[in-house]
């Protein structure tokens, strides 16, 4: 199986599925998709995901070329193909939990600062810069500060988001640490938070997946 992944070096969503692909070790081949040059726009790349976001993953399978969407179901389908080393936890409630986790962060936070968000509040709100990081750190420090409560609150917890193994949870907090860092917030108020990334940030999966390290970096 060739899998190509088209994706963007800042893009959250493509680091947390890059996170993933190398935490299973998986080769894939790249081709940026530049979102600062509106690249997701063009006729030729909404012809491979009519929603115009990246990542889009394309995998030749035995029948022919499929073209997968959306970085969760990307993500649970690598588990599903490439079960080891497992990113999701044996039992039912400890997936649940993970899961969880990963969608407080995909679902509720990533979702509401995202480029086209950002551009109708420049555009069509009034917002200047300044709007702009105050916006973005409101949500994000809402979601980590329930986050950090959830995570304080795990007395089973090692130093990853769940358990003592690393985890789709992780591969979803560590890109959204960094847009925080981007957008000025104060890490410190969330310790727990920050360990995890210092302990995931130690491995080289998730060094190799880090957007500076990408080929399409600028
Ligand atoms: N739910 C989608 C969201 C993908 C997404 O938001 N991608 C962003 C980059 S992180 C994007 O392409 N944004 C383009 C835009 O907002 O115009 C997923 O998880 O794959």
């Amino acid at each position: 199986m060739t899998l190509k992944m088209y994706g963007f070096f800042r893009s959250g969503t493509s680091h947390r599925t890059r996170i993933v692909l190398n935490l299973k070790n998986i080769e894939y081949a790249f081709e940026g998709i530049s979102l600062a040059k509106n690249e997701h726009k063009t006729a030729d790349f909404k012809m491979k995901n009519p929603q115009g976001f990246v990542p889009v993953l394309e995998v030749d399978l035995a029948h022919g070329s499929e073209t997968l969407l959306q970085s969760p179901a990307m993500i649970e389908w690598l588990e599903e193909q490439y079960p080891e080393p497992a990113l999701l936890p044996k039992d039912a409630l400890g997936r649940e939990k993970v899961r969880a986790l990963a969608a407080m962060i995909g679902c509720d936070m990533h979702p509401i600062n995202n480029k086209r968000i950002l551009e109708y509040l420049r555009n069509s709100a009034n917002f200047d810069e300044s709007a702009i990081e105050q916006w973005c750190q409101h949500w994000i420090e809402e979601g980590f500060q329930a986050l950090e409560q959830i995570l304080s609150a795990d007395t089973e917890r090692g130093d990853y988001c769940y358990a003592n193994q690393v985890s789709i949870a992780d591969a979803y907090l560590i890109p959204q640490v960094d847009s925080a860092k981007r957008f000025k917030v104060d890490m410190h108020q969330y310790p727990n938070i920050q360990k995890i990334y210092t302990t995931c940030m130690a491995l080289p999966a998730f060094q190799k997946a880090a957007p500076q390290n990408q080929p399409d970096a600028i």
